[in-house]
């Protein structure tokens, strides 16, 4: 079985086609396991069954947390773009968070601050290790805003949780972002 083909697949059914499987997600994103697996094994893509041990070792595999099993129920995490806003949970955000862009978003996020675009919220990563693996999807070198998510939280500003990695937010203002620069020590500096 192609763990990697598959956890694509499920992150594509659960996060933005679930009608392409005739599924329902409820309002936390889940749907029944039994579904997915049905869903899946009729469209025939796969050479053996899938079952619900494929989707245990994918989530227990991934070096991202992107899904989650509860009782017989299945979620995606994060990264939906389905119309049906997804409820996710509040939580106290870490006093700074950080997001990795290209180049060529940075202007109009100067100007408008980070907006969900074609998702249902803004992506955030807890450092900026990880940060940088996000922008690097998009941009060789890219740009790490850093975010001042106490602040922002303590004027109002809901944040919520993704997974271990994630915090998500319905946008972030632009006087609560900037360009992370990370700290050199001057040439002359004995080491
Ligand atoms: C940018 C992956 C113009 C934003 C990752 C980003 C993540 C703006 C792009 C997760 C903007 C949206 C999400 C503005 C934001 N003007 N551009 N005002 N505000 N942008 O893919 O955060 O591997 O929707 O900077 O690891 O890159 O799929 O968001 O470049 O966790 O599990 O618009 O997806 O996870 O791109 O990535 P995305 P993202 P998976």
């Amino acid at each position: 079985m192609n763990l990697v083909e598959l956890s694509k697949e499920i992150s594509y059914a659960l996060r933005h086609a679930p009608w392409e499987y005739e599924l329902e997600l409820d309002e936390l994103g889940f749907v029944p396991i039994v579904q997915l697996l049905h869903a899946l094994n009729e469209s025939g893509a796969y050479e053996c069954e899938v079952t619900q041990a494929d989707l245990e070792q994918i989530i227990a595999t991934s070096e991202k947390k992107r899904h989650e099993i509860v009782a017989d129920k299945i979620r995606a995490l994060y990264g939906h773009t389905v119309p049906q806003i997804i409820k996710k949970e509040p939580g106290i955000p870490p006093a700074v968070l950080y997001h990795g862009t290209t180049h060529r978003a940075l202007p109009q996020i100067l100007q408008d601050g980070l907006k969900p675009m074609q998702r249902q919220y803004v992506h955030l990563s807890i450092d900026v290790e990880t940060a940088t693996r996000v922008g690097k999807r998009r941009d060789p070198e890219p740009i790490i805003l850093k975010i001042d998510a106490e602040s922002a939280h303590k004027a109002g500003l809901q944040f919520y949780i993704g997974n271990d990695k994630v915090w998500l937010c319905k946008e972030i203002p632009k006087d609560c972002l900037s360009i992370f620069t990370p700290k050199t020590l001057p040439c002359n500096t004995a080491v």
